[in-house]
This record gives C-alpha cells, structure tokens and sequence, in this order.
C-alpha cells in the first residue's frame, strides 16, 4: 500500500501522517484533488485507528424539529419555510413536550432539538423547551440549537452570548449540534445563504460556548457550488478553533440534498466524493476527536464504508429526521440500533453505545 501512495505522489503526506505530524492546507488541497480514493482511506484509516481504535460509536437519539418558520431561507435548504406558507409549521411547547412522552418507553439518551430563524417566538419559549423536555425526561442529555439560533436568542434577549447561553444551561441545555456551518466562505454565504450568521460570527459563538463549559459539534456542507480550496480554508478555520478552545466532539460533513431547494438543479452527491470529505476531514482535524458518518446524508451503506475511511461514528437512531428527508433524502427517517450494530460489526469494527459526551454505555465486543 505505501508503494501505492507514493506511486500516487502522496508520499511525503504519508510520512507527515505516519509520524502524526499536522497537515497543511496545501497539502489537504492536493489530498481533495486526488483520485485515488483508497489511498485516501488508507490515510485516513491510521489517524482514525489511532485516535479510537476500532471503536465505532452510535447514540440512541430523538431528533425534534420544532418549527421550520425562518428568516433566512437559505437557497440549499428544503426545511426553512415562511411564516405563512403551506409546508410551516411551529410546535408549541406542549407538543414538543408529547413528543418526548411518546417515546419514553425507549433507552433514548439524547434529544437533537434545532429549528429555523423564526421570526416572531419570543426568547422564553426557548427556555421554556428546554424546561419541558427536562421535566417529562430530567435525565435525557438535550443537544439542542446551532450557533446561529444562539445567536438569535442572544438579539431577543438583549444579552450577551454569554448571559444568553448561561440562561440555556441553566433550563437544561446539555451541549449543542454542528449546523448552520454550512461553507464559511463569504463567496458561499453571499450566493447562498446572505441573511445567515457569517462564518467568522459562527465560530466566535461557537469558542464562546466552548469556554463556557459546552461541547459543540461542526458540521461542513458539501456537495454544491463550494471549491476544493472552500472547503479547505473552512477545515483549517475550524482547526483553528479548536486549537484555541478544545471544545468540539465531532465533526459532520453534511452531503447536499437538492430536491426542492432554490438549487434543485445540481445533482446529489457521490459516493467518492462523500468519501473524499469523510477522509480529507479525518485527516486535516487533527484535534477533532471523532469524524461522524452522518448515514441519513449519506445512506447506512456509504456511511458503513466511510468507518474504513476515516470516520468512527454513525450519529444515532434518530427517528423523525425532517430537515433532509424535505430535501429528498431517500433514507428511512430512523434506524433501530440493532441494524446500527450490524452494520458496525460488519465493518470488521466495534460497535459502542455512547451519550452525547462520548462516555461509553455499552460495547459490543
Ligand atoms: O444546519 C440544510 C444542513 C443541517 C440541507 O451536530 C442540509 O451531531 C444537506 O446539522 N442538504 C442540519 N444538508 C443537520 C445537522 C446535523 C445532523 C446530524 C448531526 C449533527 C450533529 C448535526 O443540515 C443544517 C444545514 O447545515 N442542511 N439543508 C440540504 N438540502
């Protein structure tokens, strides 16, 4: 295999990777150009087995979504509706509230609660989501809104991020998801995404949480209109970051969906191209701990293939996912964790139940 890699001109990156030496933009823009993927995977496989082994981590998780209302409408989104259109919808607090009783028979650990930029909700229903959950379920650990949504609470609070988070936590906020990342190119957020939180701004919320004691996710969509070099330059942002703080678990590359967004003309993504994002972050986040292979974007078989390419998580059971299956994902909306265990141990790896955290609560071995 090394003879490959250095046949492919990948050789002195293999010697950087062997010696856990970091990668730099250059040389992740030529691992994005390369073609061969199995020497990528290769790559990616030994900072993957060195930083967790065989482990394969999945959570047994509810996602809510409550409410699709948003000011943003971003052009590659299907989910974000405007007040008053056909397909809006918001929960009140009682609904989200039965959508947690509903489920209380099963061993869910994590709620992943996000929604859009709505424009009239008042900061107090948010606290009051979060009251709820925690009082039909004290123990669920709630993974609940992105940077953006934070920093929108903090404009309808009028306080800091600071204050704004302090309030979250204290009705029962555990830590918070990945998206609203997107691209953070502002070429990308001009033509797609103009009235969202600017990168810059995302990642500062994002550092704030961090040093107050929450442990966020990142997420990178793909798949669009970004370059190879986009990509990058937001991989190395989000390196950045980390180096500073410390405070993310995981990272999500996040394949397009088009179907009935604003550019529903570009094709879904493929497989090598899924791979490639899986790999390329694996090996440039050298200070994120995990790599998940999110296998609603992906479907469970890529995601399956992606534990050799870096990745070691397969996000959860789920259950009810929206925001993708608007966009046409052909997935199931949930997956039982006896499949997610099978599909883990098929991959010659070994399946572990986590919380939110990464603490371990079962291993299959
Ligand atoms: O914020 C929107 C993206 C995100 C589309 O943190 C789209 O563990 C693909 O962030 N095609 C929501 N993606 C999902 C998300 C997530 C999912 C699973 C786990 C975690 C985590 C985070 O999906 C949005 C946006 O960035 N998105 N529209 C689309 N058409």
């Amino acid at each position: 295999m090394e003879k490959i890699i250095k046949a492919s001109g990948l050789g002195d990156i293999l010697e950087k990777v062997a010696g856990d030496e970091r990668l730099s933009y250059d040389d992740g823009v030529r691992l994005y150009n390369s073609d061969n993927i199995i020497a990528l995977g290769y790559l990616a496989n030994i900072v993957r087995n060195r930083k967790n082994g065989d482990n394969t981590f999945f959570i047994y998780n509810q996602h809510i979504n409550y409410s699709n209302i948003c000011t943003n409408l971003c052009k590659f989104c299907a989910f974000g509706k405007e007040q008053g259109a056909d397909l809006a919808y918001e929960m009140s607090v009682e609904e989200v509230k039965e959508k947690v009783r509903q489920r209380l028979d099963e061993p869910i650990t994590e709620v992943h609660m996000v929604g859009g930029i709505h424009p009239e909700l008042p900061f107090e229903y948010y606290v009051e989501l979060l009251r709820g959950i925690k009082e039909i379920r004290p123990e669920i650990h709630i993974q609940a809104f992105t940077c953006v949504e934070i920093a929108h609470f903090a404009n309808l609070s009028g306080k800091s991020i600071e204050d704004t988070l302090g309030i979250l936590g204290e009705a029962g906020l555990g830590s918070m998801p990945g998206g609203g990342a997107e691209v953070f190119s502002p070429r990308i957020r001009e033509l797609t995404c103009r009235d969202k939180l600017p990168g810059k701004e995302w990642l500062e919320v994002a550092k704030i949480a961090h040093r107050q004691g929450f442990n966020t996710n990142a997420t990178m969509l793909y798949g669009h209109i970004e370059t190879v070099e986009e990509r990058m330059e937001h991989l190395v942002a989000l390196r950045r970051a980390q180096d500073e703080t410390g405070g993310f678990l995981s990272f999500i590359p996040l394949a397009f969906h088009p179907k009935n967004t604003a550019m529903s003309e570009l094709s879904r993504t493929t497989g090598i191209n899924d791979l490639k994002n899986i790999a390329v972050s694996r090996l440039i986040l050298d200070n994120f701990p995990h790599i998940k292979a999110y296998w609603v974007m992906i479907g469970p078989k890529m995601a399956q293939v992606a534990l050799s390419f870096g990745a070691d998580d397969m996000d959860g059971t789920v259950k009810e996912e929206v925001i993708t299956h608007m966009a046409g994902a052909d997935t199931d909306q949930a997956i039982g964790s006896t499949t997610l265990v099978r599909l883990i141990k098929e991959a010659g790896r070994v399946p572990v139940e986590r919380d939110t955290l990464y603490n371990v609560l079962r291993k299959y071995n």
